[in-house]
Order: C-alpha cells, then structure tokens, then sequence
C-alpha cells in the first residue's frame, strides 16, 4: 500500500455503508439508472470526495464537468442562499426577474464571435440542444441537422438521435426522429487524415445524403466528451465553418462539456478559429445547480414566436445566482491561465505514463482540465477491459476517474480547472500504481 491510498482509503471500497445503501438502491431506484462507481457521496470539498464510510477521493470528473471550479464553491454557494432567502422560483415567462438577464448579458460578453448576441435559458443540457435546434429550424425554415460519429447531446427523445451510440441510450425507447445526417469525424488517432480531408468527406456525405438546401445546422462538440476526448485535427472546424457560412447553415456548437473555462479557454471553440452562430452550455454554469443556455446571433436567437421557447424551471432564480458567481470566477485574472496550467501538468504526467506502458497507452490527448487516455490492445484496437479495469483499481486508491469514448476504451479526466498541483501529481502517481499493478 502507497502513502495515497493509506491517508484516503479507511474501508474496502465500496465500503460498508455504501454496499447497504446499494442494496436500496436496487430496491427503489430504476435499474436503467446506473451509477458508474460504488461509492456513496456524503460529502465534497474543492477536489476532494468523501464517501459514506468516510474514504476520500480526489476528483478527476467534476460530476462529468460540472463543479469545474471545485465542490462546495463558496462564492457560488453563499449566493444561492442568498437568493433563496429573497425568491426560489416565480417563473421568468410569467414574472420575471433581473438575474435571468444579467446572465445572458454576461454569456452574450464571454461566447465566441463580436456581434449581437442574445441567450434563452433553460436547465439542462439536453434542453439547451432542443432549443437551439428549435432556433435553428426556425430560422432558416429548413429541417436538416448534421451532426458527427462518437457524438453525445443528451437523453431526450430528439437528442437520442443525435447521439452516436444507440446502446445504451436508445435501446428499446422506440424510433428514434428523422431528418439527421450523420457523417464520420476527424480522429486523429484513428483516422490519420488532415483537418481538410476530413471535412471534405463529411460536406461530401451531407451534401449527398441530406441536400444542403434541406440542413438547418451543424450541431458538434468542438472537442468530443463522451466520445472520449477526440480533438478534431486542424483546419476541420474552420473547413466546416466557410462551408456552413455558404450554404446558410446554422453553426451549433455544443459546449456543455467543453465550454466556461474547461479546456483553458472560455470556450474551447476558441483554440480552433471556430466562431458558431449558436453555443450550448450547461454543466459548470452554475456550480451544479442546474442551468442551460443557448447563445447566439441575436437574429437567429428571435426566430422563434414569442412565447415558443421557455420551460417551468428554465433560469431557475437560484441557479442564476450562482451562475453570476461563477461566471465572475471564470473572467477573472488567471483563471485561465490556471486551467492551462493544470493541462500541461496533467498531460506531462500522461505522456510520461504513455513512455512507460507504450503498448497499451495508444494516445494521449486534451486541452486544459479535460484529458483523456485511449487505451488500445497489441493490434491497436480499442481496450475497453483496461479502462474498467483501471478506473474500478484507481477508485480503490482513492482516485475518481471517468470512462469514455464509444467503445469504452478512454479513461477520461476532468479535475477542477483550479485542482492543486499537489492533488494533480498524487493523482498521476495512484494512476502509475493502477498502470503496474494491470
Ligand atoms: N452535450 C457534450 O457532455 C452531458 C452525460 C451524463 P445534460 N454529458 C454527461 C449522462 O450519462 O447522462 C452532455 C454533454 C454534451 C449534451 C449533454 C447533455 O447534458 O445536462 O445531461 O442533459
């Protein structure tokens, strides 16, 4: 046993009191509902996790990106409670409130792109994807929706359809929607193509498949999350982007993992050149009390009637808040330039891991606070048994890491974008561990 996991691991894992309330949980939970580690929650502090029986873990997944600027933010937490204090709900379509606007003042200043901007509010991701395809049809009268392989949007009945893979999240949920063109990505890793060629070949399917006079957008993730951290290779974003700007196709970038700060930027567009009509966010807004957004051309973001876009809980007052907080957090001096900071440590670390085990770390990859490592067999195929099996043998040691990609062979991190070298370096060394002990 290594000093890490004797300070942070009291108890086997998971440990008593989580197997018990594992056993409720399949009692009482839906089986479709299934959390990707044993362990219970009880409590949480910047990068640290403290489970029901008292074992620690550092963070490496931010509730996938969520509480990108540490558990329990105080700032972010201190102005929920205010704001609860003063209203929790009354309804922005009904009576609204200035926080609502002062959010979508402050996302129309920090989204990519100089022009007028206008947001619609909402509280999931999932919902700001809706939305924006909603904008995006509206405008230009058009149905189409192009969008990538190995690309996640979400869980509702139209983004099913919009995700790569069927299984698990489509299975058995009867047809899936129509008027969606998927074409292949870039990758890099897998592909060896060029930015270019790889946007040729998929303008080339949509043009075939769909016909650019039926496509109201192109909705992607400029950096793909669940599909295991695939960064499009240069000139792909920027060869879809003139192509779109042609064809008078709506431009969706879907930030919800990527965007407010995670790769280093405010948003991860930013590395590319890539400036979309339309940006999603949600996640880490709002220090995990759930808020969405879409952003964009104020011309577009009108197309709908009044009265079409709007939801009970979308721009929850007290989400608001702690979006104001966090947002102010996000603009100010070297937050930034922390996150980058994080990323290079982070990937150093990686790339050294790579040097050591080269047959079974094929790639690594990322920007800022979002890495991912894809793990390959001898014949290059993707190792989905090495990422269980290392994220099951670094939860045991006491460090939260995600899986990912679709064919589960990616070991995705999303620390805090202001993690502590100190709990980014014990981390690398528990995942070392992990590595020689497979
Ligand atoms: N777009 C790029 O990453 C959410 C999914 C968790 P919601 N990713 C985490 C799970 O297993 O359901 C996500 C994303 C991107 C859209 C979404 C959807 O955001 O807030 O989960 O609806």
């Amino acid at each position: 046993m290594t000093a890490a996991t004797k300070t942070r691991i009291i108890t086997e894992v998971p440990g008593p009191r989580s197997r018990e309330i594992a056993e409720l949980k399949a009692e009482f939970v839906s089986r479709s509902v299934s959390p990707a580690l044993p362990v219970y929650i009880a409590s949480a502090e910047g990068s640290v996790l403290t489970d029901v029986d008292g074992n620690e873990f550092i963070d490496f997944g931010s509730g996938i990106g969520v509480t990108s600027l540490g558990h329990v933010n105080e700032a972010a937490v201190a102005a929920a409670i205010e704001q609860s204090k003063r209203f929790t709900h009354t309804l922005f379509s009904v009576t609204p409130y200035e926080l609502y606007v002062q959010v979508a003042r402050r996302l129309a200043g920090i989204t990519p792109g100089n022009f007028a901007k206008k947001s619609v509010l909402s509280s999931t991701g999932a919902e700001a994807i809706e939305n924006a395809i909603k904008i995006a049809r509206s405008h230009t009268r058009r149905n189409g929706i192009a969008v990538v392989d190995h690309a996640y949007h979400g869980r509702t009945n139209l983004t099913l359809g919009l995700n790569f893979k069927a299984s698990p999240y489509s299975t058995g949920a009867g047809p899936r929607p129509g008027e969606i063109y998927r074409a292949v990505n870039s990758y890099p890793f897998r592909d060896g193509l060029s930015g270019v060629e790889a946007a040729k070949r998929a303008i080339a399917y949509w043009e075939k498949t769909a016909g650019v006079e039926n496509l109201a957008c192109l909705l992607i993730e400029p950096i793909q999350g669940e599909g295991g951290i695939i960064l499009p290779a240069e000139g792909f974003l920027e060869t879809l982007q003139a192509w779109c700007r042609e064809q008078g196709i709506v431009i969706i970038a879907d930030e919800i993992q990527t965007g407010l700060g995670r790769t280093g930027a405010l948003f991860a567009s930013e590395h590319f050149g890539f400036e979309p009509d339309l940006v999603a966010t949600a996640k880490a807004i709002a220090a995990g009390y759930p808020l969405s957004a879409v952003t964009g051309r104020a011309e577009i973001m009108d197309a709908m009637p009044a009265g079409g876009l709007s939801g009970t809980f979308s721009g929850n007052p007290v989400a608001c808040a702690a979006a104001i907080e966090i947002l102010d957090q996000l603009e100010a001096e070297g937050a930034m330039s922390r996150a980058v900071a994080v990323g290079e440590r982070i990937q150093a670390g990686l790339r050294e891991l790579q040097a050591q085990y080269p047959s079974l770390i094929g790639d690594v990859r990322g920007l800022g606070a979002l890495h991912g490592i894809e793990l390959v067999n001898a014949d290059g195929s993707p190792n989905a048994a090495a990422q269980a099996a290392l994220s099951r043998a670094a939860i045991e040691r006491g460090l939260l890491l995600l899986g990912g990609g679709s064919d589960g062979q990616v070991l995705r991190m999303l620390p805090a974008i202001n993690i502590s070298d100190e709990l980014i370096d014990e981390a690398l060394a528990i995942l070392g561990e992990c590595l020689a002990a497979l």
